[in-house]
């Protein structure tokens, strides 16, 4: 693979897209680095295809010229995986965004790969999309299909890959597969589209995809509990996902992150019916430095559909602190201490963002332990936990005071993979964590990975910086 664009092809591929939709020089800053800015990358090119026809001929012309491509959607990506950090072509798929109208019949519908996540929600008053992330309005159904993204109700509806029920993409040769006829009961052979879920952009570029919707959740209740610690909130997500019925999301986050927005993001310190022990105030000292404190009060986001969602989180809350929603702007404003988290970190710095699982019965443990473990590597890092308590899954937000030369990387991923976890619950593995694959794959995982891939993508045009080949 090669990362030296010839004129020869540069003109090619316009010819193909045309001259406006090849980005070259300053005009392709915004797609070579990620949003946190911790993956800076450069390209020679971004092109930006219409259609899958447009993106057969881009791959094409690619693989012939022996060029590297990194496929891009909404470049929502948190561990480096879209952006061309070794020089590659970008291919940006956002203008594939055709949407068809949903069918009410088979609750289906079909997307390309560009419309973003908001659209599809948006697209038909009774149904919604079962993935809800925070950055739905940017990011795309190709970039989610390809992450398999999880987000704020999975332990309801799974990932992206329980929506899927078709795909089209195309191979590095220019081939298109597609199997989009959406059918619930298909065994005819290999499910790609599943395998294309979470592949991160290695074997095939996702241009549309056929997807399974949900009837939209009516009667919402929002609840902001703080119960205590994080064994506290543990105990009330698990509780919670037996006595409400209608549960749609549990997430947590520790008053490290909560400090961090009320004194930097203009939230105001949450309300709860009855007094919260040492709860901040609106005029405190602006924090510099989140605590490694290991046993923060922790604060627990439930989230319940239905006639009987309010009564069912009365009684599951009972005395406990809390502040209860049902108006979309209340529930809103509850959600904001939640879903502004991603951002807390960055008011100290550019953060290091892991997101790993354990079992239900390590949750405790690791949430409770991976700010100290962090602090053996780096005494002075800031270290935020927040994230999606009933998949056991915590996002570990890190802003490194030493160098960031992998060991934070190293003492968080090496606790999980001591507890029986995934050094990827929900993000992939990216550039960012692929120097630790081994402690989560197996030697035989990973050769078979590899030829996965080389039957999908033997000249080894796309994304070839990460996982393994
Ligand atoms: C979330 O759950 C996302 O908010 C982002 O997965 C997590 O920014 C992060 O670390
Ligand atoms: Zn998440």
């Amino acid at each position: 693979m090669t990362t030296d664009l010839s004129p020869v092809t540069l003109g090619s591929l316009a010819d193909v897209v045309g001259q406006q939709h090849v980005l070259t020089g300053e005009a392709t800053a915004g797609f070579a680095v990620d949003w946190t800015g911790r993956f800076q990358g450069h390209t020679p090119a971004v092109i930006r295809p219409r259609d899958t026809e447009q993106v057969a001929a881009v791959l094409t012309l690619c693989t012939e010229a022996g060029l590297a491509v990194v496929p891009q959607g909404g470049n929502t990506g948190l561990v480096g995986g879209g952006v061309p950090l070794h020089g590659e072509v970008v291919l940006s798929l956002t203008r594939l965004a055709d949407l068809s109208e949903p069918d009410p019949d088979t609750r289906q519908v079909t997307a390309g790969a560009g419309v973003t996540l908001a659209r599809v929600s948006d697209a038909h008053p009774d149904l919604d999309l079962g993935v809800l992330i925070a950055s739905r309005d940017s990011a795309t159904v190709g970039g989610a299909v390809a992450t398999n993204a999880g987000g704020l109700r999975v332990l309801r509806y799974g990932p992206m890959r329980s929506q899927l029920r078709g795909v089209e993409a195309v191979l590095s040769d220019g081939t298109v597969v597609s199997h989009l006829s959406g059918l619930v009961k298909d065994n005819t052979g290999y499910d790609y589209p599943s395998l294309l879920a979470g592949s991160e952009g290695t074997l095939a570029v996702i241009t549309r995809v056929r997807l399974q919707l949900v009837p939209r959740p009516r009667d919402l209740v929002t609840a902001l509990i703080a119960p205590g610690g994080l064994a506290e909130v543990h105990d009330l997500a698990r509780r919670a996902l037996t006595a409400v019925p209608g549960l749609l999301s549990a997430e947590f986050f520790t008053r490290a992150g909560l400090d961090i927005l009320v004194a930097r993001a203009g939230l105001r310190p949450p309300v709860f019916d009855q007094p919260v022990p040492d709860q901040p105030v609106p005029d405190q000292p602006v924090p510099d430095h989140a605590s490694s404190d290991p046993e923060p009060p922790a604060y627990l986001l439930l989230e319940a559909a239905g006639p009987g969602a309010l009564d069912d989180l009365g009684d599951l809350i009972g005395d406990l602190p809390a502040a209860v929603g049902q108006a979309p702007a209340d529930r809103a404003r509850l959600w904001a201490y939640r879903e502004r988290h991603p951002e807390a970190a960055g008011f100290l710095g550019v953060p290091i963002k892991l997101d790993v699982s354990v079992p239900a019965d390590q949750w405790v443990r690791l949430a409770s332990t991976v700010a100290a473990a962090t602090a053996a590597a780096d005494p002075a890092a800031s270290v935020i936990t927040y994230g999606h308590v009933a998949d056991g899954n915590v996002h570990v937000n890190i802003v490194p005071a030493a160098p960031a030369d992998g060991r934070h990387e190293d003492a968080v991923l090496r606790l999980v993979t001591s507890l029986g976890g995934s050094i990827s619950a929900e993000h992939g593995i990216g550039v960012l964590k692929g120097p630790w694959l081994e402690l989560a794959r197996s030697r035989a995982e990973r050769d078979l990975f590899a030829r996965i891939r080389s039957a999908f993508d033997p000249a080894g045009t796309l994304n070839p910086a990460i996982l393994p080949r």
